[in-house]
């Protein structure tokens, strides 16, 4: 057993009867009402789901593990001269809640380095896709192909108790983890350059690694190192979160909640906003002839969005109320990266002229950037110009938080979702319309 298996193990055990008595002494106490506005609003804010791996204030953004970004960047293991830390340290940090050591990390990379091969036939059924299809389409196939591999399905067919349902399905999360740049980069290579190889260095670390498969050059294994880290988790309400727990809680593998949550990220509302939000930029940009427009003509350019009845990509949230932490972690490394960059200029101009406009149209409950409205403009910066692209990136970071989930999930024995449904009638008489 690995050294993260094992503490695991130990967390979960003395989770267990947490959970027990909770259900056993508290199970009938209320803790959450509904209103109509929740009911209709895509069952907004109802607490009714449970993790212990992060945690979304509105005010401060996320937490994982109790520990602001911020600290996740300061606290986790670096590689030698680099800026940003091993994506392996973050996974034992979403599984077992602690700050890993650099030999705590250094056990996780290894393990990965012996999962990380792909059969054959992954390899095809990407080839099979024409050029043309979506990345996400082509990772969620890709996926949902390996469930034939799943450890969980296999024992689960040949009858085992549930109290060791965790085991097999870590075993099928950290498989998948560790296929999951491989699967990206060849997927990379293949539409965007022509190849029909992937070489991986098995001596870098995740992030490392997946720069070299898609031929970036340094700093972009920190980038790669921040976007999968920034994305990781955001609590379980959000869709890709919540899609990869309910597959999942039909005691549906880890690959079955993977393929799921890739579709509902795969959104414009969710996960494809970053491709909007560079397409949407690089339209001004059109628009304007390439020059760079005034605030005047950005502030016009924001207005004629709305007024055509469309979102302003990367803007608002469901739950935050202020700028995204995730935003200002990526422009941080901007500013100090890339300050002189044209389309980050684009960028911290909407940051200006944005979210007093919002204001003024009164609609959005937020008017501030979420993590879409950086992270495309870094990405192009550093060569990966191919903006459909950009949401497997974020699908590739969102599998370490939603397949954390599914493992804690097996663990504490969470149950099959099933909440109730009415009729539009059956509300009408409950709040009293004849
Ligand atoms: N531009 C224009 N209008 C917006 C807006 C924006 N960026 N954000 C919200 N609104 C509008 C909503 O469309 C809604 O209008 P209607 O009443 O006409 O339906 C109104 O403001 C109230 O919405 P809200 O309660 O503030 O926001 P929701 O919780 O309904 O939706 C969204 C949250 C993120 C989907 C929304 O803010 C949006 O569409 N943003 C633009 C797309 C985007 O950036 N998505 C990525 C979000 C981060 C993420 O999940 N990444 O994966």
């Amino acid at each position: 057993m690995t050294t993260l298996k094992e503490k695991l193990y130990e967390k979960i055990e003395a989770h267990r009867p947490r959970v027990t008595r909770l259900l056993k002494e508290h199970g009938d106490d209320v803790i959450d009402q509904v209103t109509v506005k929740q009911v209709l609003g895509g069952m907004r804010g109802i607490k009714s789901l449970v993790t212990d791996i992060s945690y979304l204030d509105p005010m401060e953004g996320i937490r994982y593990r109790g520990y602001t970004l911020p600290e996740v960047f300061e606290k986790l293991p670096k590689p030698q001269g680099k800026e940003m830390p091993y994506v392996e340290g973050l996974y034992y940090l979403l599984l077992t809640g602690d700050v890993p050591t650099e030999s705590q990390v250094a056990d996780v990379i290894y393990d990965f380095s012996n999962r990380r091969l792909l059969p054959r036939y992954v390899f095809d059924i990407i080839d099979a896709f024409p050029n043309h299809s979506h990345p996400m389409a082509i990772l969620s196939a890709a996926v949902m192909a390996m469930e034939r591999e799943s450890l969980f399905n296999t024992r689960y067919q040949s009858g085992m108790s549930k109290m060791d349902y965790w085991d097999p399905t870590y075993e099928d999360a950290t498989n998948l983890l560790a296929k999951l740049p491989l699967i990206g980069a060849y997927i990379y290579d293949k539409l965007y350059l022509g190849k029909k190889n992937v070489y991986a260095d098995p001596t870098l670390d995740f992030g490392g690694n997946f720069a070299y498969m898609i031929e970036k050059e340094v700093p972009y294994d920190d980038v790669a190192r921040m976007y999968f880290i920034i994305h990781a988790d955001h609590e379980s309400g959000n869709v890709s979160a919540h899609t990869g727990h309910l597959v999942a809680s039909s005691l549906s593998d880890a690959y079955y909640a993977t393929s799921g949550m890739i579709n509902g990220l795969a959104g414009p509302l969710h996960g494809l906003a970053n491709q909007e939000v560079l397409s949407w930029i690089q339209s001004v940009r059109a628009k304007m002839g390439n020059k760079k427009p005034t605030k005047e003509e950005m502030k016009k350019f924001v207005w004629d969005t709305l007024n055509s009845g469309q979102v302003i990509p990367g803007y608002g949230h469901a739950v935050l109320r202020k700028t995204d932490p995730r935003y200002a972690i990526q422009r941080e490394f901007a500013l100090k990266h890339m300050a002189d960059d044209e389309l980050f200029e684009y960028v911290s101009m909407l940051y200006e002229v944005v979210p007093p406009i919002l204001k003024e149209q009164g609609k959005a409950k937020n008017p501030w950037p979420n993590v879409d409205a950086q992270s495309g403009v870094i990405q192009w910066h550093y060569g990966v110009t191919q903006y459909d692209f950009y949401t497997v990136l974020f699908a590739i970071g969102r599998a370490f938080g939603v397949l954390s989930n599914v493992v804690w999930d097996r663990a504490l024995g969470y149950a099959i979702e099933r909440p109730k449904s009415i009729t539009t009638s059956m509300m009408e008489n409950m709040v009293g319309i004849k």
